[in-house]
Parts: structure tokens; C-alpha cells; sequence
């Protein structure tokens, strides 16, 4: 892999538990190599199975300069798809969800169905073959109802590794049965990497989030017991046995599983929630009346579930919220927000949109604001890099191990 030597040298002497050097936060030429290395050459997460509930219904996804149909068939399986005419490159879908029946290109109207095979293409002569002109597909996987795709042509091979563990955790959450009730898109001025280590630390959040805050136990978060927090850990960890005593019995796993260096990336756990105890709201009551799945209780605490390298997901028992980050440019970043609740409730009667997405409309606006902060003060000459807290920031030290391993197996360092 031809790359500067610059940037060899920035990923072979990256130090163990400091933040990255300033390039890695704003040179285009780095950011070209993340979406290389990183966001053509992983798993990402991009949408949710209740994007597309019916047959026919699509969403386009533009990432790592490329745009992806994603579509549902009237078998209802999902697929996805470059979305590029074989004909002569043309979008094919150019918004960013609809339903079709056939996918027909605006252009010149060459006709493909769900599957991908190009059924029509009108004066095209006796020797034109269709067949050699099908779409061209995207790997996707399906974990329980939220959408991963893959750009490379090989995938990594770890996904089921993944799955094997996760869907214990999440199936009994039933994503498939809800539907979105809201999206938010926010566009953040900073760097793709920011976003992710601000996501995997709590120790920024009693001071910056006093919405989320009602109802996590920010030593949920990677907290290791330190001198200085010894008897919040301590509560912490007491309502952490009393509960997982509980949901283990109602066969709801809860125990963390940690795999965040694997190619494909991940950590998951159920923690209690804190005051109310049933769900991230302002209350820390559910927001969502018609509980998920076969749930017969609310207090199910949140289970978490973080990916390497662009989302995190809350899934509480009346509502689930899930998050992907999009990188933009070095500088722009956007995080895309979906909150889901049972297909079945009714807005105005079981839920409020407001009440729904307060507490997380709140926080990411919070965050953005932490990043656009960060990635300011990153492209000061006086910034240097700084030390993770062992005890609130060890996640961010995997995140940052793992982005720099996976570059590193890119270009051959
Ligand atoms: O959403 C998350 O996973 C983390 C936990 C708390 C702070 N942060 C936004
Ligand atoms: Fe699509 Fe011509 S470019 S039909
Ligand atoms: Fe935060």
C-alpha cells in the first residue's frame, strides 16, 4: 500500500494510552485512508430493519464515496446494492428512502427487479446480454435487525462471531417488530475518530450531560474502581448482581462480552439504569407504553451494544435507540439517530415524540458540541498528545488500539 512516509511513521510510533498525534484528526490524506483501510474494509452499521418493513421499500446510504441501495424484496429479504445503472452509471435512487417495484433508472429506463437482475432494456439489439448486467451487490448482514454492510470484496469473516454472541442479547428485543418514530441527523464539525472516543468514555458525562445522567450510572461505562470512586462502584456494582440475578432468570443475558480487537468489533452489556430504572428518559420511566418483544416488565435496565467502528445502541425494554457515524470529511462527521418502539404503539397514545428523543437529542447535541471543542483545540500547534485515564478511558485506549492495528494491517506496518 503506497502511502507517505509520514504516515507510516504516525501509526508505528503511536503511544499506548495517549490520544492520536493531530494528523490523524485533520489531514485529508489520512482521512482518505480511513475510508480505505477502515470504512470499505469493515463492517459498518448503516440502517435498521424497520427502515424497510414492506416489500419494495428501499433507503440509499452514501458512505466512503459510494452510494448503497438497500432494499427489501417481496420474499422480504434484504439486499443490498451499488446504486449505479449498468447502462451508464447513472443514480439510480435518488432519495434517500421511497418504495419501488422494480428499480427503473431515471435515465433511460433500463429495469431491474429486487434481486438485482436487469429485466428490461429496451433497444439494446439481439447480441445486448442482461444477464451480465445485474447490479452490483454490497454484503449485508442482518444482526437481529440492524443492518451491517460491507464495501470490500471480501468481508472480514468475523461477523459470525459477532452474531453467535449478540443475538441472545438482542433478539429478545424483537427490532424487527418496531418501527422508527423518529430520526435525527446531526452533522459534527470534527473528526470521525472524535465522535467514537467521545462515545466510549463517561467520564465527560456528569459535568456535560445532566439529561442522560437521570438515568445511567455513568460507572457503567468502562469505569474501573479507582481510590477517588470506590463507593459509587461499589452501589454501582451491588445493583449490577441484584439485577443480572433477575434478568438472567427471565434468560436475558446481561454479562459483558468484550471482543473490541477482533476485525470486527464489538462489546455488548446490560446495566441497570439508575432513578426510575426502566428506561434513558427524563424520568428514567418508559416512553414507549407498548413494551417490546414478549416483555412483561419495564425495568430491564439498557442493554448496550457498541461496534468497531461507527456505532453504539441502547435497547431498553419499551424503546431502542441506535446510532451510526458517517465520516464526512477530516473535519465533519455526521451521526445519524434512529429511535425505534413496538410497531404497534400508537404516537399520542402510547408515546411522544418529544418525551421519546429528549434525553438523546439532548446528549448529542452535547457531544457535538465536546468534539467540535476537541477537534479546535487539536488543530492548536500546542497540542500534543495526552494520557487516557486508566480508569475512565480505557475504552477509548481500545478503540484507538484497534483503529491503529487496522490501518497498520493496511498499509504493512
Ligand atoms: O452512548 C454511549 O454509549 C456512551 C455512554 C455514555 C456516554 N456515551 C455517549
Ligand atoms: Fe441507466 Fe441509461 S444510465 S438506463
Ligand atoms: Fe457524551
Amino acid at each position: 500500500m503506497n502511502v507517505s512516509a509520514d504516515i507510516r511513521q504516525l501509526v508505528e510510533r503511536r503511544k499506548e494510552g495517549y490520544s492520536l498525534e493531530a494528523p490523524f484528526y485533520s489531514s485529508e490524506e489520512i482521512f482518505a485512508l480511513d475510508i480505505d483501510a477502515i470504512f470499505r474494509k469493515h463492517w459498518i452499521q448503516v440502517a435498521v430493519e424497520p427502515d424497510i418493513p414492506e416489500p419494495g421499500d428501499y433507503v440509499t446510504i452514501e458512505v466512503a464515496g459510494e452510494s448503497v441501495l438497500i432494499v427489501r424484496d417481496d420474499d422480504m429479504a434484504i439486499r443490498a446494492f451499488h446504486n449505479v445503472c449498468r447502462h451508464r452509471g447513472a443514480r439510480l435512487c435518488n432519495e434517500e428512502k421511497g418504495t419501488v417495484g422494480n428499480i427503473v433508472c431515471p435515465y433511460h429506463s433500463w429495469t431491474y427487479n429486487l434481486t438485482g437482475a436487469l429485466m428490461f432494456a429496451e433497444h439494446m439489439g439481439e447480441k445486448f446480454d442482461r444477464c451480465k448486467h445485474s447490479l452490483k451487490p454490497v454484503h449485508l448482514q442482518n444482526l437481529a435487525g440492524l443492518i451491517f454492510i460491507c464495501l470490500a470484496d471480501e468481508p472480514p469473516a468475523d461477523f459470525d462471531v459477532m452474531r453467535a454472541a449478540m443475538e441472545p442479547y438482542l433478539l429478545p428485543h424483537d427490532l424487527p417488530n418496531c418501527k422508527v418514530a423518529a430520526q435525527v441527523d446531526i452533522v459534527e464539525e470534527g473528526n470521525w475518530k472524535l465522535t467514537m472516543e467521545n462515545n466510549r468514555e463517561c467520564y465527560h458525562c456528569v459535568a456535560n450531560h445532566p439529561e442522560l445522567t437521570i438515568s445511567l450510572y455513568e460507572y457503567g461505562f468502562g469505569y474501573q474502581p479507582s481510590p477517588s470512586n470506590a463507593e459509587g462502584m461499589a452501589a454501582f456494582e451491588r445493583a449490577c448482581v441484584e439485577r443480572a440475578a433477575e434478568w438472567e432468570a427471565m434468560s436475558l443475558p446481561s454479562v459483558e462480552v468484550e471482543r473490541l480487537s477482533d476485525v470486527t468489533g464489538f462489546r455488548t452489556q446490560r446495566l441497570p439504569l439508575d432513578r426510575g430504572g426502566e428506561s434513558q428518559t427524563l424520568d428514567a420511566k418508559v416512553a414507549s407504553k407498548k413494551l417490546l418483544g414478549e416483555f412483561k416488565r419495564a425495568d430491564l435496565g439498557g442493554l448496550s451494544f457498541w461496534t468497531q467502528p461507527n456505532s453504539w445502541n441502547h435497547f431498553m425494554s419499551d424503546h431502542i435507540v441506535a446510532f451510526s457515524v458517517i465520516p464526512l470529511s477530516a473535519g465533519k462527521t455526521l451521526v445519524r439517530t434512529k429511535w425505534l418502539v413496538h410497531k404497534d404503539a400508537v404516537e399520542g397514545v402510547d408515546y411522544d415524540v418529544e418525551n421519546l428523543t429528549a434525553v438523546w437529542n439532548a446528549t448529542n447535541d452535547q457531544d457535538r458540541t465536546l468534539v467540535e471543542f476537541s477537534q479546535r483545540g487539536i488543530g492548536s500547534s500546542a497540542y500534543e498528545p495526552g494520557p487516557y485515564s486508566p480508569f475512565t478511558e480505557g475504552l477509548v485506549e481500545k478503540f484507538c488500539d484497534w483503529y491503529i492495528r487496522r490501518l497498520g494491517a493496511h498499509i504493512g506496518v
